[in-house]
């Protein structure tokens, strides 16, 4: 008989039959006995596999594993070298199984929270639906593993967990099938008025700048078929495709940019610039993007000036730049908001010097004096690089989009520049101290100017882009009471429309702050017309994205149907008119400007669409003429 220990097979010998005894010790002896009589094989496999269990239990502990990784970002908040963390943590995640506590549990404690949020790699073109096919991703998407660097808006390290969940937060919304219904209608409105436009520009006005709807003809500012390019990326998004198509070839065929003409440095960088790239970014058409180039290179020599601060006017055909004939100043706006779309350049070139040159603008009114609490003069010196007229303030004409773009920008480059968020947080701290009041009586909150130390209750149609662009910042973790604003004032740019006859807003409303007035919105004779601009609409749309309230559609579905009826030129397009007080005679200007069909519809589009997919806000920023350019994958 062999002994024991050379049987290859489990023998299970039953305790000694007939006794049965619980003492430990009994037990222990049995274990061991039993445990001698196995075989040697028999033992290294159970041994082997106790290991394995206990090496599994380990590695899908939530505890432990999350101690490990707590280690490492612990790591990463002592030293800040962010790869290394990323690095690391992708190690983890390669000999691990998916970690339980990866599903966030979000606590929500301490300051609000900027969320330094990198892009994920989305398919943008599920986002287009079929229309999308072929887009190039590459520089669109270039993500990486995201949302482990955070930093509160007074610039202290947080942990993952206290992030705020504006990632997700747009997608939770179920529409039921009546409101999805009703958003169709409007959006078709939409496309509806859109090609309404667009008939009128094409039989009257193909490949000139603006439409002159009811003369049946164009008006030229620099020659280039400015709203067509403005239109090209609403096409797209609305998807009009033969429209598109039509305007693509356009481009392809006629459009040329070396043409002895100036133009306006600011205008054609937002309209034919922005609109380019991006358009270039939503089709993948490197057409788009090779006259980007083109028309970039050409606007560069207004950055040749002794201080660096660019002309306001470029003659893109000569190569020559030069300020307005009457002043060597430049509009503080104008200089700039021409940062998103020049930077964007840089990146897809991966030639530096349009970034280098608008980033010094930058720079340099970062350390100008002659600010108030943030809030800068209208006009900046090209010979000396000094604000001129000081002491002048406001949201409005020459000053507005500086505020945006400071927001805009850090949105733009992945919310790691400092200084241009201090700038920004700054200057709605001076809003709030220098710039707000209320009404009279409806106690309407609106944003006022200031000339030399006296306040003025006026308000430029042009300032309703602040709503909005404080919604965004509370929508990238700044401080709620941005959002609690932005509410306030995008109701008053909604009175600015509702309290008029024509129920369409005045390029420039005077509040009343006296007891007794009978209505919070007065309106002088030379202000009283209306351009068919976008800044309500577009705050409207920020607003419904981030609130889901829906009366921000209403309101704008307010708006559209009377563009409908005080503005629509039956033969074809849209015309600015002079009263908006005036409903017998609203009064026709006789021109459409490339703006309603670049900003003013798109907005509204995208008040209406239930789709917060649609140009996510996550992805992208609009440039100051609604044109969307990505926000930077995280590396760049
Ligand atoms: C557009 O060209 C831009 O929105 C600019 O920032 C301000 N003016 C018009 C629209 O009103």
């Amino acid at each position: 008989m062999l002994p024991p220990s050379r049987k290859d097979f489990v023998s299970l010998t039953l305790g000694e039959s007939g006794s049965y005894s619980n003492s430990k010790q009994w037990r222990r002896q049995s274990c061991w006995r039993k445990w001698k009589q196995l075989s040697r094989l028999q033992r290294s496999l159970i041994l082997f596999t106790l290991m394995l269990l206990l090496v599994c239990g380990i590695a899908t502990s939530p505890t432990l594993t999350g101690h490990l990784r707590d280690g490492v970002v612990g790591e990463n908040a002592y030293d800040g070298k962010q790869p290394f963390v990323v690095n690391l943590k992708n190690e983890y995640r390669s000999i691990l199984p998916e970690l339980p506590s990866e599903k966030k549990d979000y606590h929500r404690r301490g300051p609000p929270v900027l969320q330094n949020r990198s892009q994920t790699k989305t398919n943008i073109s599920s986002l287009f639906g079929v229309q999308n096919k072929g887009l190039d991703l590459k520089n669109v998407d270039k993500g990486s593993e995201g949302g482990n660097k955070i930093i509160s808006w007074r610039g202290a390290v947080i942990e993952d967990e206290q992030a705020s969940d504006t990632d997700t937060k747009d997608t939770e919304i179920q529409e039921d099938p009546a409101s999805l219904a009703l958003a169709e209608s409007r959006l078709e409105a939409v496309r509806e008025a859109f090609r309404h436009a667009w008939k009128g520009y094409k039989n009257f006005a193909w490949g000139h700048d603006e439409l002159k709807p009811v003369s049946k003809s164009y008006g030229e500012w620099f020659g280039l078929g400015l709203t067509l390019i403005d239109a090209l990326d609403t096409m797209w998004i609305l998807g009009l495709k033969e429209e598109f198509a039509e305007a693509r070839q356009w481009v392809a065929k006629e459009l040329s940019f070396d043409k002895n003409v100036d133009v306006n440095l600011f205008e054609s960088t937002i309209r034919i610039l922005g609109g380019l790239l991006s358009t270039y970014h939503l089709t993948g058409d490197s057409l788009f993007l090779e006259k980007a180039k083109d028309i970039g290179s050409r606007l560069m020599p207004a950055f040749n000036t002794a201080s660096k601060i660019p002309y306001s006017d470029v003659n893109i055909g000569k190569g020559t730049a030069h300020p307005p004939q009457w002043t060597s100043d430049s509009t503080v706006a104008e200089v700039t908001s021409i940062q998103l779309e020049f930077r964007e350049l840089s990146r897809l070139t991966g030639d530096p010097k349009y970034k280098l040159a608008v980033m010094e603008v930058m720079k340099q009114v970062h350390k100008l004096s002659g600010k108030q609490d943030g809030l800068v003069p209208m006009f900046i010196n090209t010979n000396n690089g000094l604000f001129t007229h000081q002491g002048m303030y406001t949201l409005g004409a020459r000053a507005d989009s500086y505020y945006e773009y400071l927001l805009k920008q850090w949105i733009q480059g992945g919310q790691t520049e400092k200084e241009l968020l201090d700038d920004y947080l700054q200057a709605v701290e001076g809003v709030k101290k220098n710039l707000l009041r209320k009404s009279t009586p409806s106690g309407l909150t609106f944003v006022g100017e200031l000339s030399h130390g006296h306040f003025s209750p006026k308000m430029d149609h042009l300032v309703c882009f602040l709503p909005g662009t404080l919604a965004l910042g509370a929508h990238y973790g700044l401080p709620a009471d941005h959002m609690e604003l932005a509410k306030q004032l995008i109701e008053t740019c909604y009175q600015m429309y509702a309290q008029m006859e024509t129920g369409l807003s005045p390029e420039i409303a005077h509040f009343n702050m006296h007891e007794g007035s009978p209505q919070d919105v007065d309106v002088k004779i030379a202000d009283r017309h209306n351009l068919l601009r976008p800044e309500t609409v577009e705050s409207l749309f920020y607003l419904y994205r981030f609130t889901k309230d829906k009366k921000y559609q209403q309101w704008g579905w307010e708006i559209l149907q009377n563009f409908n009826k005080y503005t629509r030129v039956p033969t074809g397009g849209y015309t600015s008119i002079n009263n908006v007080r005036d409903l017998a005679n609203p009064n026709p200007r006789d021109k459409m400007e490339s703006f309603f069909l670049g900003e003013t519809l798109k907005y509204f589009y995208l008040l209406f669409s239930e789709d917060p997919k649609l140009i996510s806000l996550d992805k992208y920023v609009f440039n100051t003429e609604a044109h969307p350019l990505p926000i930077w994958p995280q590396a760049e």
